[in-house]
């Protein structure tokens, strides 16, 4: 299967619900004031957000002026090309190192897919015969580190790991010390998402990053905020407080092959302003995806991207 045609089938559910939601409301024609407004409210529906929602229908309503709509299928298009324009304004690839290894630190809340997300990164790099090392600094949770051995077993990286309880910052400084030692390609530091406290999560992942861009200078070259794509507004309030107390430097949107509302993504990126540069639509590696604004705007409903 084509790396666009998976794509759109992990976007299958948000793409079905969007396409009937409008299908009920479309009449041949022009668009009128009232179908706007009952667009305006399916797409708030779908998690799109009130803010780049309301950006859309008023963009719509300027370049449908005088247009006439066939079908459903030239809406969609001209939408896919105004939520394409959304994203085109934080587009922006993975970072890697000029020399030496790539860090990249995953945070985000419990369950969002961190370690997942890190286990599929590792495959790719390792198919690609490069050297992976995983940092195994979530030390809060329990069989944390199992479970991101089995992993590493899996996908040929090595593992740094210290016991449970252990110093995070610590485990971080042996990975980067490795990662030299041991002329790896790519780092992945997986972290905890739940702590006792907010501030003690924030303040521990913090630590990380100092400990990390003083071990490798010009590191870490991504902090990837997952989020949980079926989590709707609440994800989107929780990304804030990582974004506001660790530099995030990218988005990794999880899940949305098991949502309806991955309309949440346009809202993401629309309202933090800070790249979404991978996608999970399944639970195999390959399921992760690099993030193209066009392909992902023409797979919200369903079509292919031109
Ligand atoms: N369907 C689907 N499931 C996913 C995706 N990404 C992650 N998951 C699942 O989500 C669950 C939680 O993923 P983890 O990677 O353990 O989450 P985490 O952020 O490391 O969680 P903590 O370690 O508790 O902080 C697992 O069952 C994953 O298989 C995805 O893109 N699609
Ligand atoms: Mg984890």
């Amino acid at each position: 299967m084509s790396f666009f045609q998976r794509l759109k089938q992990g976007l299958a559910r948000t793409s079905s619900n969007l396409r009937s939601k409008i299908q009920d409301i479309f009449q041949p024609g022009a668009l009128t004031d009232e179908f706007l407004d009952e667009l305006e409210a399916v797409l708030i529906q779908s998690d799109v957000g009130v803010a780049a929602t309301s950006g859309l229908i008023d963009s719509l309503r300027e370049e449908s002026r005088g247009k006439s709509f066939e079908t459903e299928e030239d809406l969609y298009r001209m939408m896919a090309e105004k939520v394409t324009g959304i994203f085109a304004s934080v587009d922006a690839p993975l970072q890697a190192a000029e020399d030496g290894p790539t860090v990249y630190v995953m945070v985000g809340v419990n369950g969002s897919g961190k370690t997942t997300t890190i286990a599929k990164l590792a495959q790719r790099w390792t198919d690609q015969g490069k050297k992976v090392i995983l940092a195994a600094a979530d030390t809060f949770r329990a069989a944390a580190d199992d479970q991101l051995a089995v992993w590493a077993k899996r996908t040929g990286a090595d593992l740094i790991r210290h016991r449970q309880g252990s110093d995070p910052g610590a485990v971080a400084f042996d990975a980067a010390r490795a990662a030299i030692a041991r002329k790896a390609d790519l780092l992945l530091v997986d972290t905890a998402g739940r702590l006792h406290t907010k501030k003690n999560l924030m303040e521990e992942l913090k630590k990380i990053m100092r400990v990390i861009s003083r071990e490798i200078p010009g590191s870490p070259h991504e902090v990837v905020l997952v989020i949980d794509g079926t989590t709707g507004q609440n994800g989107l309030i929780q990304a804030r407080v990582f974004a506001q107390n660790v530099g995030v430097t990218g988005l990794c949107i999880t899940k949305l092959d098991g949502s309806s509302k991955g309309g949440i993504a346009v809202a993401i990126a629309s309202e933090l302003g800070i790249p979404v540069k991978l996608v999970g639509v399944g639970e195999k590696a390959e399921d992760l995806r690099d993030f193209h604004p066009r392909s992902f705007a023409y797979s919200l409903f369903g079509i292919d991207a031109p």
